[in-house]
């Protein structure tokens, strides 16, 4: 038998316990998420949150949804059969209504602020429901960007009402079609991979995404113009099996934590520069790229919320903390 000692490779010298000296005996942490790779998420995740851990963890991204289907990701890490994903507000609320609130349109303000929320006292009893009844930690919130309406009709939109009868993609949950309906849209639920086939084939009139995601997945071959509604600063959970986490040492929690922050920091950083950087580019491309009545889109979506069922699932008192910070 080959034995490590004949390789020269005593444990000892490596500094580290015999057995963990092999690859096989490293923590496997798999995330699937539908982001492409050149995603800023993504790339901050693979250049950051990878080495980070790699002393004891190998991580193992699944980008394109390659894994698990948009959705889906939160449930198969409550299962064991996967560790880690990009999970949106959106998708806590399928189980934790609650969590609707950061899916509303107009409350977050933009990156600061939705580190402020994340940080905040008020968010302890929430995250810890998602440890305790999921299974699934919430690391840190990663920052996705203000969502603008891109649409492949020529109709100019000032006010929500220039919205009517517009078929909008939005992603599959209630929450998300929530957003659609108070933005004046049709919406219609369609996984974030579909996206461009449907607007290539005029199955919907447009979509909505903020905008490194829009020119990363070339959204603006098939669509003609974008409209500046920013009507959510869109963020994301890096979402950690809990069962995973209990198994880790403390050194390796922290050192697990800190990736996690140190990534999503480097991912927002990047983003906002190219937030900053791509009207240009879109208008290079030959779409008209505008900001409509932004103040009628606000109204009408924060009423819309106000006035349903679906605020009345939000912890008491918890909009003015939000807007107070
Ligand atoms: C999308 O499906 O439009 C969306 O932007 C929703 C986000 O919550 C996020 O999951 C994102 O897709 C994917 O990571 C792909 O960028």
């Amino acid at each position: 038998v080959l034995g490590a000692a004949a390789l020269g490779l005593a444990g000892a010298t490596l500094g580290l316990g015999f057995g963990s000296a092999f690859a096989q005996d490293k923590i496997k942490l798999r995330l699937s998420s539908p982001a492409t790779p050149t995603d800023q998420r993504a790339v901050s995740l693979t250049e950051v949150f990878g080495p980070a851990v790699a002393g004891f963890a190998d991580f193992e991204p699944h980008w394109n949804a390659s894994l698990f289907k948009q959705g889906t990701e939160l449930e198969a890490i409550a299962r064991g059969n996967l560790e880690m994903s990009i999970a949106s507000a959106q998708e806590l609320a399928t189980i934790f209504p609650e969590w609707s609130i950061f899916a509303a349109g107009y409350l977050h303000r933009d990156a600061e602020h939705q580190k402020k929320v994340f940080a905040a006292d008020f968010m302890d009893d929430m995250k810890k429901k998602v440890e305790d009844e999921l299974g699934v930690k919430l690391l840190t919130v990663m920052y996705l960007g203000r969502r603008q309406l891109n649409l492949r009709v020529d109709k100019e939109i000032k006010t929500p009402a220039d919205m009517a009868g517009i078929k909008l993609r939005m992603p599959g949950t209630d929450a998300w079609q929530f957003l659609g309906s108070a933005l004046g849209a049709n919406p219609v639920p369609i996984a974030f991979t579909e996206i461009y086939t449907a607007l290539q084939t005029g199955a919907v009139d447009g979509q909505d995404n903020p905008l490194p995601s829009t020119k990363d997945s070339k959204f603006y071959e098939v669509t003609k113009q974008i409209v500046l509604t920013s009507h959510l600063v869109d963020l994301n959970y890096l979402a950690f099996s809990k069962k995973v986490w209990d198994e880790l040492t403390p050194e390796q929690q922290a050192t697990v934590q800190k990736a996690a922050d140190d990534a999503a920091e480097l991912g927002r950083q990047r983003q906002l520069k190219l937030e900053g950087e791509l009207e240009q580019f879109f208008k290079d491309q030959g779409l008209k790229v505008y900001t409509p009545d932004v103040d009628a889109f606000r109204t009408q979506v924060q009423k819309a919320y106000l006035e349903s069922d679906i605020s009345k699932s939000w912890p008491e008192g918890m909009v003015d903390k939000i807007n107070a910070l």
